[in-house]
């Protein structure tokens, strides 16, 4: 109680030094001090939460014990030192779509998704008996997040939340994590020694934020733990139950690759687009393969993905596509999850249509790009640096009323002629 008004002065203190922005007037704290003013903030300010939430001194004292601080983690704010300016990551370049599909890296996944698929087979019929979701896709995912377990998982989740959620850019966040952390071995799912993390404090073999462990990560072998560590139905059943719980469709595929005639325009991609997959054969679409699309999905609806817009392979996907997303919001991490579920159930190939060789912008370029086309009243999405399915078809539009024929992605000459 003594303590407690102390770490609000401290905290007051360390604000003023942040809005002054005086790292040139006064040195900032040394590693000593801010360790000192983290063991105080565990005390007075993150423990009463914790208590509130209903974790025990025990447990709260036994996931913090040895704990210190880790000062290597990217995106940190040390105590009287300003905030970095995000100047690094808006200036790293946004690689072409077709480098997340590396032959190097998809057939590695595909590979140990297809020995694992043999290996676990009937723990895969279980989970999807439960579940509804296909044995590959689940595989897809553990590949991808920790390559079948190949990855080391190697930090102390407390140190690594609590260190960002003491001193990070985003420390609000990784509060709410810290604190759903502490709930998991209060409530005995796992023991705090045991809980490894990333550099981001993702949790296990599925990468989930201990948020996520809370709500989805499931028993699956019936031990009492859900130990998505070191168990593999555990491991496999949680990342099936996360996709459940977001509404995957069971039965369904993904998505199929498509051929998108010119007369289709690539500005009616995404999801609030959608069109039953009969609506969109009438358009002249149909798959690479020749096949026809399953008779099940005639009245189902379908939506146009155009990842690299004109420049790359095009998909009409089904509503599990934007469920793989909730696990990543990237497009193309969703792509190769289903890309590499497809070649682990029926030994496809590559895709059909080649990747062009876009690319050679920097996210900022991207982002000015964004921001030029809200000035102009069209929708990118957010200027987050990153094309997503909005600025694509605003680009499009864009394009087409200019009366060009509309490539949907991001040029050095369109980032100089929208300004
Ligand atoms: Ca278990």
């Amino acid at each position: 109680m003594i303590l407690r008004p102390l770490s609000f002065a401290l905290r007051a203190v360390i604000g003023v030094f942040l809005a002054l922005g005086s790292t040139n007037v006064w040195a900032a704290a040394s590693k000593p001090e801010v360790e000192a003013q983290f063991q105080q903030w565990l005390a007075n300010d993150l423990w009463p939460e914790a208590k509130a939430k209903g974790v025990s001194k025990a447990a709260f004292d036994q996931a913090f014990s040895g704990v210190t601080l880790n000062f290597d983690l990217p995106d940190l704010v040390i105590p009287g030192e300003k905030a970095q300016t995000p100047q690094k990551q808006v200036q790293t370049e946004f690689g072409s779509p077709g480098k997340y599909f590396s032959e190097k890296t998809v057939n590695n996944v595909t590979s140990g998704g297809t020995v694992r698929a043999g290996q676990y087979a009937r723990i895969l019929k279980a989970v999807e008996a439960k579940y509804g979701v296909s044995g590959e896709i689940v595989l897809a995912i553990w590949g991808r997040e920790s390559g079948y377990r190949s990855v080391k998982i190697p930090y102390n989740a407390f140190a690594v939340l609590g260190t960002k959620a003491f001193m990070a850019t985003r420390k609000d966040m990784f509060r709410e994590e810290l604190v759903a952390a502490l709930e998991i071995v209060q409530n005995g799912y796992i023991s705090a020694g045991s809980m490894k993390s990333s550099w981001a404090g993702a949790l296990g073999q599925p990468q989930f934020m201990p948020t996520s462990y809370l709500e989805h990560a499931v028993d699956f072998d019936g031990d009492g733990k859900r130990d998505i560590w070191n168990s593999v139905p555990d491991t496999l059943g949680s990342i099936a139950h996360y996709l459940a719980q977001y509404g995957w469709q069971r039965g369904r595929d993904w998505g199929y690759e498509v051929n998108v005639p010119q007369s289709v325009s690539c500005s009616l991609e995404g999801p609030d687009q959608g069109k039953s997959f009969a609506a969109w054969q009438k358009l002249g679409i149909a798959r690479v393969n020749g096949q026809p699309f399953p008779s099940s999905e005639t009245k189902q609806e379908g939506f146009l993905l155009m990842p690299a817009g004109r420049h790359g392979p095009a998909f009409i996907v089904t509503k599990n596509f934007y469920v793989l997303k909730e696990y990543n919001m990237s497009d193309l991490y969703a792509l190769f999850i289903g890309h590499v579920s497809d070649r682990i159930a029926h030994g496809a190939t590559g895709f059909t249509a080649g990747w062009g060789d876009v690319g050679g912008l920097n996210r900022s370029d991207i982002a000015s790009l964004q921001r030029a086309l809200e000035k102009k009243g069209y929708d990118s999405g957010g200027a987050d640096g990153f094309p997503g399915f909005k600025t694509r078809r605003s680009i499009g539009d864009w394009q087409a009323k200019q009366g060009k024929a509309p490539t949907c992605f991001p040029d050095k000459d369109i980032v100089t002629a929208i300004r």
